[in-house]
């Protein structure tokens, strides 16, 4: 990937010169857990508001939990949640809204309604997924995975993660250009913690540079993850300053955006490191 690459994000062009951040916004219950739908709303774009003043580039709006053992939601419940959150932040805000779903209904919904990306833990692969978001015209993150949510973590295995995750992205991109969805509006992403252990997870950071070899975008979230809880021994809320070490890790090694909880420590992070990869 050359180094003036733009990605296109709906009708919004995205300069990736610089490493961006991509700030995480929860709409589940249990993120706004007073109830009233007027007021997580509200809520909801309260937060996107204070996380593009901190310096967003995107917003990434999930309405499904993917935690491990947590409940399905239904795909009406998951539209209620995420669409009325989305369009209050496309008529309010200047950022691009990502959709962290795998719900077809939702892509086609979320990008009339103003998103510029999709985000699908899945990689497009329930049924519709793939069309949709090719109809949607849209850009898309292809993430790795190894196994299905609910069950990933129980005893991930590779042979070469390193290998295993780009040969996986390489042909899920070439299943996506045969969907029609343009090559330049994929972004790829190794998919730290879904269904990979500290040592994968390591590995694949060590390595990361490998996976520019695919010409393509790299997001990478790692935020709060239990890599960085096994690692240092920490719960989620004092896992930040380990996120910001493998923030600018991912950065040094050439990733574009970083998915973060915790956004204007991460900008300035960023902002640091690439004043000095602009000085090399
Ligand atoms: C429970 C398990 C709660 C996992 C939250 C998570 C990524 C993502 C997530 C990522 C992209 C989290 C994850 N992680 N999308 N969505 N890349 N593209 O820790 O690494 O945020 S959910």
């Amino acid at each position: 990937m050359s180094k003036n690459k733009q990605l296109q994000c709906g009708a919004r062009t995205v300069d990736l010169s610089a490493p961006l951040v991509m700030g995480i916004l929860n709409v589940t219950p249990d993120s706004f857990s007073d109830g009233g739908r007027f007021n997580s709303v509200d809520k909801a774009f309260a937060q996107a508001k204070q996380m593009v003043a901190e310096g967003a580039a995107f917003i990434d709006i999930g309405g499904e939990s993917t935690r491990p053992g947590a409940q399905a939601v239904s795909s009406q419940e998951e539209l209620d949640r995420v669409l009325p959150v989305v369009e209050k932040i496309h008529r309010n805000l200047d950022v691009v809204i990502s959709l962290d779903t795998s719900n077809p209904e939702l892509m086609r919904e979320g990008a009339k309604l103003g998103a510029g990306l999709i985000n699908d833990v899945r990689a497009l692969d329930r049924e519709g997924a793939l069309q949709a978001a090719a109809e949607t015209g849209l850009a898309v993150c292809l993430m790795h995975r190894q196994g299905e949510p609910q069950t990933m973590q129980h005893a991930p295995c590779y042979e070469d993660v390193v290998v295993e995750v780009s040969d996986y992205l390489a042909a899920k991109v070439e299943s996506c250009v045969a969907a029609g969805i343009e090559r330049h509006k994929i972004v790829l992403d190794p998919g730290f913690g879904f269904g990979k252990n500290l040592q994968h997870n390591l590995t694949l950071m060590a390595h990361l540079h490998k996976l520019l070899r695919l010409e393509l975008p790299l997001l990478v979230g790692v935020s709060r993850k239990t890599m960085i809880g096994e690692t240092l021994n920490k719960p989620v809320d004092e896992r930040m300053y380990g996120g910001l070490a493998l923030a600018v890790w991912s950065a040094v090694q050439g990733a574009h955006i970083l998915r973060v909880h915790d956004v204007a420590p991460t900008v300035d992070a960023l902002r640091m490191t690439h004043a000095v990869q602009q000085a090399m």
